[in-house]
């Protein structure tokens, strides 16, 4: 079975997961999120890059190097959710399918995070299942290459 490539991108501050706000956003860690997704990658004959930064030029640098080697992009974009156009921009150029994910329900939280530039961009948003929003989500972007690609 042909491999699908993802890249995961995590944004600001979900490194910190585990540490702080567990009633927000739990108690699991990102090196377990990572670790789940990895054994969930492998079950699924998937290949990940996997990328976590506080900076929003190392998030749109790791897209743009995803051209010609992932096959679609899974991303929690943190805070950059609800404002980095530049992100959106990023995503938007490279062309390929975008998942986006988050821990927490977005549009049951304060109004500012209501809103996502990203989600227009993506093929769609899972949110408010904590660690399973990301599980769904690379369940979701592996199927939908296989389809697109027909593999
Ligand atoms: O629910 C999500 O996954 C979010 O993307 C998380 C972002 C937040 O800005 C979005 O509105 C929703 C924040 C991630 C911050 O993670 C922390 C983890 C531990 C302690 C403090 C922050």
């Amino acid at each position: 079975m042909e491999k699908v490539r993802i890249l995961v991108l995590h944004g600001p501050n979900l490194n910190l997961l585990g540490e702080r706000e567990p009633q927000v956003y739990g108690t699991t860690t990102l090196d377990e999120i990572n670790s789940a997704l990895q054994s969930l990658a492998d079950e699924l004959g998937a290949e990940l890059k996997i990328v976590q930064s506080n900076h929003e030029g190392v998030l749109i640098d790791a897209i743009h190097e995803a051209r010609g080697w992932a096959d679609a992009i899974l991303i929690n974009p943190g805070a950059f959710t609800h404002y980095s156009i530049a992100l959106r921009d990023a995503l938007s150029a490279v062309g390929l399918p975008v998942v986006e994910v988050h821990l927490s329900n977005i549009h049951a939280r304060e109004e500012f995070r209501r809103h996502s530039v990203i989600a227009p961009i993506a093929v769609g948003q899972i949110c408010g299942f904590g660690v399973d929003s990301y599980l769904l989500g690379l369940r979701a972007a592996v199927n939908l290459v296989r389809k697109r690609k027909g593999i």
